[in-house]
């Protein structure tokens, strides 16, 4: 029997040619079983349609959880250094990025909140660094794509809930599952582990049993963290907290001024700690490789007299330029 198809099925069939993506040709191809004249003659047409139907929605589904993993395994950097916060459920991960940033992290009495990273920018004086929510990590379930953002990160700031009586297990429970993707955030030496800065932040210290537990934490792990800190996210105590978390990223702002004139402070040049004059030089403009000399002021002992190329700076300190 002769299918007798119809203009628009042959526009549909034509849009399922030209379709790049699958989720397009899927559609295009809804399109041609809906618009198919329905009779025996074109009965096994309907059913190829169908079986395409069913294999191209599966890949493409797969395809779109793929890229939404790999969208999700990295965030790109701003700001003065990325700072990813980790930690078991509950335990108030959420509520340090609601304090510090204008994120809304949804703060929750109950566990697992948090479904997807969330990005805030927290300042510190004249700067802003960046810091990442993240969805909880437990034995029985981690998002995979949490390794390599903390593989990323610049440092990492595990999160404790000092009211809980399982303090040491709440540390190990996320240094073994991190350590079973060869990331140690321990003080130590290995060969294969790629080590992480780290700050152990004990937080609800608002609460009677903190400190006893913040004691105990401190006795036992202050080989392996040489930073731990204690904190009230609900109250908001975040002086120490920023300092901290500032000092661990190990970066300087370095300030230029131009010749000639009075110093304008603009935006700082976040270097590494133990950037020299020449670095910093390139990394205000290439053309400074060919630097001649530079002026430095400083709060202490320097006040426009020259420095070397391979002068170590300091934070907040001020440089000139000359070609
Ligand atoms: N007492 C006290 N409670 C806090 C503090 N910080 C957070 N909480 C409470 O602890 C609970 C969990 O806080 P969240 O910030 O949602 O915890 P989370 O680590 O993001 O947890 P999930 O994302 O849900 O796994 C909420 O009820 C908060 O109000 C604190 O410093 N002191
Ligand atoms: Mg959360």
């Amino acid at each position: 029997m002769p299918a007798n198809l119809t203009p628009q099925y042959h526009e549909a069939e034509k849009e399922y040619r030209q379709a790049k993506t699958y989720t397009d040709k899927v559609e295009a191809l809804k399109k041609m079983l809906a618009v198919i004249p329905k009779h025996k003659g074109t009965e096994k047409l309907q059913a190829d349609l169908k079986t395409k139907i069913s294999k191209l929605s599966k890949i493409s589904q797969k395809k779109s959880a793929k890229k939404e993993a790999d969208s999700l395994s990295h965030i790109d950097k701003e700001g003065a250094g990325q700072v990813i916060l980790i930690g078991k459920p509950n335990v108030g991960k959420s509520q340090i990025i609601s304090g510090l940033t204008n994120s809304n992290s949804p703060v929750t009495p109950y566990p697992f909140a948090t479904r997807k990273p969330i990005v805030g920018m927290m300042e510190f004086e004249d700067i802003k660094i960046q810091l990442i929510d993240t969805p909880s990590i437990t034995k029985t379930f981690t998002e995979r794509y949490l390794f390599p953002l903390i593989r990323e990160a610049d440092i990492v700031l595990l999160v404790i809930d000092l009211t809980q009586e399982d303090i040491l297990e709440q540390v190990e429970e996320i240094t073994d599952i991190l350590r079973d993707e060869s990331i140690s955030l321990k003080n130590e030496t290995g060969e294969d582990l790629l080590l992480k800065k780290c700050i152990l932040i004990g937080n609800k210290n608002d609460s009677p049993k903190a400190e006893m537990h913040l004691n105990v934490l401190k006795e036992l792990y202050s080989k392996d963290f040489p930073d731990i800190l204690s904190i009230s996210a609900l109250k908001g105590n975040w002086v120490d907290f920023k300092k901290q978390v500032f000092d661990k990223l190990e970066v300087i702002r370095v300030y230029t001024k131009q010749p000639g004139k009075p110093f304008e402070k603009g935006e700082p040049f976040i270097m590494k700690k133990g950037a020299n004059v020449q670095e910093v030089a390139i990394a205000v403009h290439k053309d400074f490789e060919n630097l001649k000399f530079a002026r430095l002021w400083d709060n202490g002992n320097y006040s426009g007299q020259r420095v070397e190329r391979g002068y170590v700076l300091k934070d907040k300190d001020i440089l000139e330029l000359h070609m």
